[in-house]
């Protein structure tokens, strides 16, 4: 139904396409959605949150998270964040498969955000003139239906800002959720990330002691679903949203063509490895907006970790390999004992060394002979 509307364009069908409402279900809903709570939102209680302090937060590229406090200093703040979304091609490993990838700020995934609970999120969300699709975003770290998704609706050329309060803290993920089947297409063409909510006190282990770290890391997966030719080559397209129909069936067989770290193969690992030092703890936020993953540090542990992504429980200690549901974020935190590289991967290792999921850190330091040695070279038996 909608591939027949795309080829024939007129501006009925054209804008359709664009909302995603040509799918019956949560499109629709969504429509509704939205003009119950824009009647809602405008009851808040703004006099409260004007007299709040106002801070820009610069958003940066993954896997690097923006300048931020670990424990807030003074109150509750507004933290203006802005978003523009970029349609764009992207390669997606050294046999130059590509996609229209569709981002927030031209990075898959989106950037890391970072505030502390009872902060508000203000966030300008732009969609430039040039794009060809209509965009939203879904905060799984608000409160409100739909996550924001029914006020943020902004056709090429619109902006819109809005504000919600961080109540939950923990990790979550953000999405593009423009409506009916554009749900799981905009997610799987990298229109996801992450937001970091930190107890105002920072984070805190199982006995209330806290938990710092020297460096933080945002790992955002990205499963894709890439159409093949009959000579079984990945197809190109001139524009974004031209893969929809290709891309409808092959998203139907839930088999993804890539699983990736940060958007694309080896976007990690070599010359963009995560860096750390020995006696360095880092923070890894990892992310995965629809599919089920479990990471796992090889030659490393989990110190702590929030699989469920909820700063509210307690981490749980050592472990081997954590899972992460598909829709959420989990966070963990290690602290180096070696140098070396490691490997971080989703341990599904077919997904992992066939399908692309895994990252390297690199990191530097004087070996310790009592945690590992190699007793004997390999020599003939
Ligand atoms: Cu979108």
């Amino acid at each position: 139904m909608v591939t027949k509307e795309i080829e024939e364009q007129d501006g009925l069908s054209r804008r359709l396409f664009l909302t995603g409402t040509a799918a019956a279900g949560i499109g629709s809903l969504a429509v509704e959605m939205a003009s119950f709570s824009a009647e809602a939102s405008t009851q808040v209680a703004a006099a409260d949150v004007a007299s709040l302090p106002r801070v820009k937060q610069e958003l940066v590229a993954p896997p690097f998270f923006p300048e931020h406090d670990q424990v807030a200093k003074g109150g509750p703040k507004v933290v203006e964040i802005r978003m523009v979304i970029e349609e764009k091609i992207m390669v997606l490993d050294d046999d130059d498969a590509e996609i229209w990838a569709l981002t927030y700020n031209g990075s898959v995934p989106g950037p890391m955000v970072v505030v502390h609970e009872g902060d508000y999120v203000e966030l300008t969300l732009v969609n430039p003139a040039s794009s060809a699709m209509e965009h939203n975003i879904d905060f799984h770290a608000s409160t409100g239906a739909l996550g924001g998704g029914g006020l943020t609706h902004v056709s090429p050329g619109e902006e819109c800002v809005l504000r919600f309060k961080a109540t939950k803290a923990g990790v979550f993920v953000y999405h593009c959720a423009p409506g009916g089947a554009m749900i799981p297409y905009h997610v799987t063409h990298g229109m996801n990330g992450a937001i970091m909510v930190l107890p105002r006190d920072g984070l805190k282990g199982k006995n209330g002691e806290p938990i710092r770290y020297d460096r933080a890391y945002y790992i955002g997966e990205q499963d894709y679903y890439l159409a093949k030719d009959e000579d079984d080559e990945y197809i190109r397209y001139d524009t974004a949203g031209e893969d929809y129909a290709d891309y409808m069936e092959t998203m139907a067989t839930l088999t993804p063509s890539h699983i990736v770290f940060n958007g694309a193969v080896g976007a990690l690992t070599g010359d963009n490895a995560l860096k750390a030092s020995v006696g360095e703890t880092v923070l890894i936020v990892h992310s995965q907006a629809n599919r089920d993953t479990r990471p796992h540090l090889i030659g490393g542990h989990g110190d702590h970790v929030w699989e469920s992504g909820s700063f509210t429980d307690a981490p749980q200690t050592g472990l081997e390999t954590w899972f992460i549901a598909g829709g959420a974020a989990g966070a963990a935190t290690y602290t180096f004992r070696q140098p070396g590289i490691y490997a971080y991967v989703n341990h599904n290792l077919i997904e992992a060394v066939l399908k692309g999921a895994a990252a390297h850190f690199v990191v530097d330091g004087e070996w310790d002979d009592d945690l590992m040695m190699q007793v004997k070279k390999p020599t003939p038996i």
